[in-house]
C-alpha cells in the first residue's frame, strides 16, 4: 500500500452507512460521509491548482471537517501541514516563510492576520474554517464533484510535515512518508490489540502525532469507533468513558482523571486499554489509577519524527517506570556518543531505525544528515537504559526541552524574547515538577542593577504575544546573578534543583 488513505480506505467495512466516529454533540459521521467529504476535498485541492508534493498548511480547530481536511491531502498526494492552533503570528510567520505552502487554511477569525503571512510566504490562496465545520473550505468543496480514486502515491512520499524544534536553532519540518505512517499505524495496531469491537475515545489534539497518526491511525485501520471530543476536558472525558474501550493521552489527562471523585472502577468498566505517551508518566500517576481503576496504564515512547518506538506489552507485565520494548519493526539501540551500543544496563542515547522513522526535515540536508548515523540509525536526543529484562527506561533528554503537558518547549525560544527587554542581562528557563503540567515552565531573570525592568505582568503580556500560551512561564522569578560553571555557562540543573519544589 502506498498511501495511507489507500489503508485506511481498505479497511473500511463494507456497509459504509457504519459510524466512524460520533462527536460529543451526538453527530454521527459516517465511513461514506468520510470517503465523500475528505474526495471533495481532495477534487477542491486539483482545482485550486494544488499539485502533489505541494504543503497545505492548517491551523484550526479540531472538528470532523478538519479530519477530512487531513485525509483529503492524503487522498490528493498534498502534504498535510497541521500547526499547533496556539501558535502566534510571529512564530506561524517562521512556518509559512519555512514551508512555502500552496494552500493555508485557518479560522475565520484569523484570516486577516494569516491571508498577510501568507502572502508573505509566496501563498495566494487561504480557505477557512472553523470548530463548527463551516468556512470556505467546506463551502467551496460542496461545489465540486468529489474525487472518487485516490492518487497514486509513492510509498516513499512525503504525507505529512509537522515541524519540530531540535536542540538548538528553529523548528524543523519533519518530512513523514507514506510508509512511515502506515508501518507504524499498521504496528500499534497489531500491538495494543485494535478491532472493530473497540470505541475510542478521542480528546487529543489533532495537529500531533499522538491525536493525528497514533489515535486517528489505530481506529481508521481497525474500523474502531471514535467518541470525538474537541479537546480534553475531564468530566466530559469521564462522562464518556462510560462508553469506550480505550483511552489514549498524555500524563496531564490522567493526573486530572484521578483529580475528578467521578473516576471509578464502574465508571470504566468498558475499556481495555489506557494508555499515555508524549511526556513520562510518574510513577504515583500509575499506581494511583491502578488502585482506583485496577487498570495499569500502557506507558509508550515515541516521537515526532519517528512515530512510536517502544510500547509495553499489551499482555505482560507493564513496568511502571519504563516504556516498554521496541515494537515490531524497530530497531533500537542505546548509544554512546559514537553510535555504539553501551552494554545492556549503562546509559546512553536513544538510536532507532525502521520504516516508521522520517525521511529528513525539509529544506535542511545539514540538520538531516546531523540526526542520522551512517548505518541509518536515528538519534532520538532522550538518554535511557535497557534494563535486565529488556524494558527500555528513559532517565532524561540530552537538551534542556521541556514537556508542559505534553507540548515541548524549548527554553532558548523564551529566553530570546525575555533577554531583548529592558533592565534583563540575561534568563534561564527551565522546567521544574508540576503536579497538573509534570514539568511547569520557569524563567530564572538575572536583572541588571540600577536599571528597572518591567514587572512580572508586562513580561507576560509581551511573551503572550510572540510565543504560544503553553510556552509561556507559569513562574518568574528576579535573580541578581545566575550559578555559573567555570566556563561562565549558566548550570541549569542548579536552578531546577533549587526550584524543584515551586509548584508543590
Ligand atoms: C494549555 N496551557 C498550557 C498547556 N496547554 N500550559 C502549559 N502546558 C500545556 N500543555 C495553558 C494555555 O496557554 C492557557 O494559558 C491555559 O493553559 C488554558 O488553556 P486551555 O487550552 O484551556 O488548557 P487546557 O485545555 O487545560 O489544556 C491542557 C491540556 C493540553 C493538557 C489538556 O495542553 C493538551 O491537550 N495537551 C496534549 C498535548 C499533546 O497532544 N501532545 C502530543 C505531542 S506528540 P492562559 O495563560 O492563556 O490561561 C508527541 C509524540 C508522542 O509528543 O510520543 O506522542
Ligand atoms: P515530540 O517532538 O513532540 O514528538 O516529543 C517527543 C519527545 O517526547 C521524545 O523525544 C521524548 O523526550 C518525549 N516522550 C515521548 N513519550 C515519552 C514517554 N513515554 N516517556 C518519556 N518521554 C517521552
Amino acid at each position: 500500500m502506498n498511501n495511507l488513505y489507500a489503508a485506511f480506505r481498505a479497511a473500511f467495512p463494507s456497509d459504509l452507512s457504519r459510524t466512524c466516529l460520533e462527536t460529543d454533540k451526538g453527530r454521527a459521521v459516517t465511513y461514506a460521509e468520510i470517503e465523500e467529504q475528505s474526495g471533495r476535498v481532495a477534487a477542491l485541492l486539483a482545482k485550486l491548482g494544488v499539485k502533489a508534493g505541494e504543503r497545505v498548511t492548517v491551523q484550526v480547530d479540531k472538528s470532523p471537517e478538519a479530519l477530512f481536511l487531513y485525509l483529503g491531502c492524503l487522498r490528493a498526494g498534498v502534504i498535510y501541514m497541521p500547526l499547533n492552533s496556539g501558535y502566534t503570528a510571529s512564530e506561524l510567520d517562521y512556518f509559512l516563510s519555512d514551508a512555502k505552502p500552496a494552500l493555508v487554511v485557518s479560522t475565520r477569525k484569523a484570516l486577516e492576520e494569516m491571508t498577510v503571512l501568507a502572502a508573505k510566504a509566496g501563498c495566494k490562496i487561504v480557505l477557512t474554517l472553523d470548530a463548527d465545520g463551516h468556512g470556505t473550505l467546506t463551502d467551496q468543496a460542496q461545489s465540486v464533484a468529489p474525487l472518487t480514486g485516490i492518487a497514486e502515491t509513492k510509498a516513499d512520499d512525503v504525507a505529512a510535515m509537522l515541524y519540530t524544534s531540535g536542540t538548538t536553532g528553529r523548528s524543523k519540518g519533519a518530512m513523514l512518508t507514506h510508509r512511515s505512517l502506515i508501518a507504524n499505524a499498521e504496528t500499534l495496531v497489531q500491538a495494543w490489540g485494535f478491532s472493530e469491537d473497540d470505541v475510542l475515545l478521542h480528546t487529543l489534539p489533532i495537529f500531533h502525532v499522538h491525536g493525528l497518526f497514533v489515535a486517528f491511525g489505530c481506529a481508521l485501520l481497525s474500523r474502531a469507533k471514535m467518541l470525538f471530543h474537541p479537546a480534553f476536558d475531564a468530566d466530559k472525558a469521564l462522562a464518556a468513558m462510560e462508553r469506550a474501550t480505550v483511552f489514549m493521552g498524555v500524563p496531564t489527562y490522567y493526573t486530572r482523571l484521578l483529580a475528578s471523585p467521578a473516576l471509578t472502577k464502574d465508571k470504566v468498566a468498558k475499556v481495555r486499554l489506557f494508555v499515555s505517551g508524549s511526556a513520562p508518566l510518574l510513577a504515583e500517576t500509575f499506581s494511583a489509577f491502578h488502585r482506583r481503576t485496577g487498570h495499569h496504564i500502557l506507558e509508550r515512547y515515541g516521537m515526532t519524527e519517528t512515530g512510536m518506538n517502544t510500547s509495553n506489552p499489551l499482555d505482560g507485565e507493564r513496568r511502571l517506570g519504563t516504556v516498554g520494548f521496541p515494537l515490531p519493526g524497530v530497531e533500537l539501540r542505546v548509544a554512546d556518543d559514537d553510535g555504539c551500543a553501551v552494554p545492556q544496563g549503562e546509559t546512553g542515547i536513544i538510536e532507532v531505525r525502521g520504516d516508521n522513522v522520517l525521511k529528513g526535515y525539509w529544506n535542511n540536508p545539514e540538520k538531516t544528515a546531523a540526526a542520522f548515523r551512517p548505518d541509518g540509525f536515528f538519534i532520538t536526543g532522550d538518554v535511557a537504559r535497557i534494563d535486565k529484562d529488556g524494558y527500555v527506561v528513559i532517565v532524561g533528554r540530552a537538551s534542556d526541552m521541556i514537556i508542559s503537558g505534553g507540548y515541548n518547549v524549548y527554553p532558548k525560544e523564551i529566553e530570546a524574547v525575555i533577554d531583548t527587554l529592558p533592565g534583563v542581562g540575561e534568563s534561564a528557563v527551565i522546567g521544574v515538577p508540576h503536579p497538573d503540567f509534570g514539568e511547569g515552565v520557569v524563567a530564572v531573570i538575572r536583572t541588571l542593577p540600577d536599571k528597572g525592568h518591567p514587572s512580572e505582568a508586562e513580561i507576560v503580556a509581551t511573551l503572550k504575544g510572540q510565543l504560544a500560551g503553553y510556552k509561556v512561564p507559569k513562574k518568574l522569578i528576579f535573580v541578581e546573578d545566575l550559578p555559573r560553571n567555570a566556563m561562565g555557562k549558566v548550570v541549569k540543573a542548579e536552578l531546577r534543583k533549587a526550584n524543584a519544589a515551586l509548584f508543590k
